[in-house]
């Protein structure tokens, strides 16, 4: 049985993995949260790691005292999850940090030579150069978790001969889909948090909702797929069923349907290339009756413009766009801004900046903290 390690076992993604783990007995190593530490101490009581760790180092010692009668190791901070990315006894590693946070224990990981399940999206779009010729260096192997990219891997499958032509990455439309900027200049944080399809935490349906999650995807596919801008197509399919789809140089789309849960994909990437049962709904088609599909609207929603626009030009545009929108979406969530600004912040941010290249982990580092601090003040 695979053995199996999760950062970010207390979000949603972890959740559910740790649900698809429950099912099939899989054998967990280590686990690690944000903050959550008393949910952290429940799972570590249920699945028995060997080491957990606690990102916010104020409550590391809570959690040390909550699992004093136990002899699992307690680590905390950056430290601790490089540690677990590290560890020699994992197979496979579930990275589903939130945000910058993940993309050193994603190198860590590929250096250390373990197989990554990846649904940390900043990894891929703020140093996605860097991670995928680390990858191929050390021959580690980056499974996607997302749903659209484990789609397109699954799509992929049975055809390293064939070319790709065009992919294919669908997307819900989120709960704004088919408004103007006028209708959503008065957004409120809860129309922006109601997401029709999936239920996913707070930055990532915040992100959906302006479709800057789309093009987040957008900028991941083009790395893991190999593939140029030009050849991904965005394509608005609200009922989220075809998860993606993939054009081969003879005009056939092979697409990867299923009920829209986030289970199939994790699973698929920790049991990759075993299929085998799911904790999740099957699909049927003949209750959705119609699929449909649409052009996405790049003109109401211009985070999904940007992001294109920053991996066309390359360089640190992705990375300043992405560490932009993740300090927007911050204020929106306090209240601070109101929600057209994410936009505005992410385009004015994209705007200022020169061109500058990636090379190092030191680069990413420079190019995001700089785009954090133009946006904070930006709204000062
Ligand atoms: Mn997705």
């Amino acid at each position: 049985m695979k053995r199996v390690s999760v950062l970010g076992s207390t979000g949603s993604i972890g959740l559910q993995s740790l649900d698809v783990a429950r099912k099939h007995g899989l054998d967990i190593q280590a686990l690690a949260a944000h903050s959550s530490w008393k949910k952290l101490e429940e799972q570590a009581r249920e699945f028995s790691p060997r080491m957990v760790c606690i990102y916010d180092e104020k409550h590391y010692g809570d959690l040390k005292n909550a699992l004093a009668d136990t002899d699992i190791e307690i680590l905390c901070g950056m430290d601790g999850l490089c540690r677990i990315a590290s560890d020699s006894d994992t197979d496979i590693l579930l990275n589903s940090v939130v945000g910058m946070v993940g993309l050193l224990p994603t190198l860590t990981a590929i250096e250390s030579g373990k197989d990554i399940a990846l649904a940390n999206k900043e990894t891929l779009v703020a140093g996605g150069n860097l991670v995928m010729a680390a990858a191929e260096r050390k021959g580690v192997k980056i499974y996607p978790v997302d749903s659209e990219h484990s789609a397109i891997y699954q799509c992929l499958q049975g055809n390293s001969m064939n070319r790709i032509n065009k992919i294919i990455l669908t997307a819900s439309g989120g709960p704004f889909f088919g408004k103007t900027k006028k209708d959503l200049a008065d957004v409120t944080v809860a129309d922006a948090l109601n997401h029709p399809n999936w239920s996913m935490g707070n930055k990532i349906t915040i992100d959906s909702s302006t479709l800057m999650n789309k093009g987040l995807e957008f900028i991941e596919a083009k790395w893991l797929f190999d593939v140029t801008p030009d050849q991904i197509e965005i394509v608005v399919h609200r009922q989220s069923v075809l998860h993606s789809a993939v054009e081969y140089e003879d005009y056939s789309v092979i697409g990867q349907m299923g009920f829209p849960d986030m289970r199939i994909p994790i699973q698929y990437a920790l049991l990759y290339p075993q299929r085998i049962e799911c904790p999740t709904k099957r699909l049927s088609l003949t209750d959705y009756g119609t699929l449909t599909f649409a052009s996405p609207d790049l003109e109401t929603f211009d985070c999904l413009a940007m992001c294109i626009e920053a991996i066309r030009k390359g360089g640190a545009y992705p990375c300043i766009v992405n560490a932009a929108n993740e300090v927007a979406v911050g204020l929106f969530l306090d209240g601070k801004i109101k929600f057209l600004q994410i936009g505005e912040l992410v385009r004015a941010a994209y705007e200022h900046f020169e061109y500058s290249e990636i090379t190092s982990y030191e680069d990413v580092i420079a190019a995001d903290t700089a785009a954090r601090e133009f946006v904070m003040n930006s709204v000062k």
